[in-house]
């Protein structure tokens, strides 16, 4: 008596609900841009209030860098790619860059 083929027990597979990777935005430090530009950026394309907003440029200020928010990696570069097109457009020299969280 052979056991048919569909018979034979398999691993069950459990379905994760698994999170998405994660990716930092940060914004760099440089001695052009102006401290109420990096607000404004900040407050517009990481939906944060004028004081998160003031505290975070002044991380980014004094530290060299700083975190704007954590995102799954497609919308940390959508967002990295607005901040650095902007910033172009307005001719300040202003970085942004996505980092693994
Ligand atoms: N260091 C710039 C200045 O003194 C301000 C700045 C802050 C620039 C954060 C870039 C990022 N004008």
């Amino acid at each position: 008596n052979k056991p048919h083929e569909n018979d034979i027990a398999l691993k069950p597979e459990v379905a994760k609900p698994k999170l998405p990777p994660m990716f930092k935005v940060l914004l760099l430090n440089d001695d052009y841009t102006p401290m109420e530009f990096v607000i404004e950026v900040i407050e517009r394309f990481f939906n944060k209030s004028r004081e998160q907003a003031t505290q975070i440029m002044l991380k980014v200020h004094t530290e060299g860098a700083g975190i704007c928010g954590i995102y799954p990696q497609d919308i940390a570069e959508t967002k990295m790619n607005q901040v650095v097109s902007y910033a172009r457009q307005s001719q300040h020299p202003l970085q942004c860059i996505v980092e693994m969280a």
